[in-house]
C-alpha cells in the first residue's frame, strides 16, 4: 500500500514536471497570458495545463513537442496573428535558452480571443506625424 502511494505521489510530480518543460520549449513559455489571466498550461484547455489541449497544444504535440520554423508561422487558433508574433518571436528564430526578440505582450496562440499587445514603434508614429504635416502643407497651398 505504502510503496503504492510512493509511486502515484512519484507519477504526479514527473508528470507536474514534465508540463513545466515543455514551457522551455517555446519562447515566453512561462509569460503566456489570456485577457490577463497567466496560462502556465499553454498547450492546455484549462490554465493549469492537464485534460485536453487546446489547438496550439495539439501542433505543438504534432511538431514533436518543438518550436519549428512551421508551428512558429502557423496561427493555431486563427487569430490573425501567427504563433511566433503571440508568443514574442515574429521572426521565428528563437532557440531553447535564448531571450526572445519580444518578452512583453505575450499573448495565448491557442485562444482566438487572446492577441498580443504591441506597442506602437517610435518610428512610425514619426512617419504618420511627418505624414501629416505634409497633408497640412498641401492643403494650406490649395486653399
Ligand atoms: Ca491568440
Amino acid at each position: 500500500m505504502r510503496a503504492a502511494l510512493v509511486l502515484l505521489v512519484a507519477v504526479l510530480a514527473t508528470t507536474a514536471f514534465g508540463r513545466l518543460t515543455y514551457q522551455g520549449q517555446i519562447p515566453n513559455g512561462a509569460s503566456v497570458m489570456r485577457n490577463g489571466e497567466a496560462w502556465p498550461g499553454v498547450g492546455h484547455t484549462a490554465a493549469a495545463g492537464g485534460g485536453a489541449r487546446n489547438p496550439f497544444g495539439v501542433a505543438f504535440f504534432q511538431a514533436g513537442r518543438n518550436w519549428t520554423t512551421a508551428l512558429c508561422q502557423a496561427d493555431t487558433d486563427g487569430d490573425g496573428f501567427s504563433n511566433g508574433v503571440e508568443l514574442g518571436d515574429p521572426n521565428c528564430v528563437w532557440t531553447v535558452n535564448a531571450t526572445p526578440a519580444r518578452t512583453t505582450g505575450i499573448s495565448h496562440p491557442g485562444f482566438a480571443d487572446s492577441t498580443p499587445t504591441i506597442a506602437t514603434t517610435p518610428s512610425s508614429a514619426g512617419t504618420l506625424a511627418a505624414g501629416v504635416a505634409a497633408l497640412g502643407a498641401m492643403l494650406a497651398l490649395l486653399l
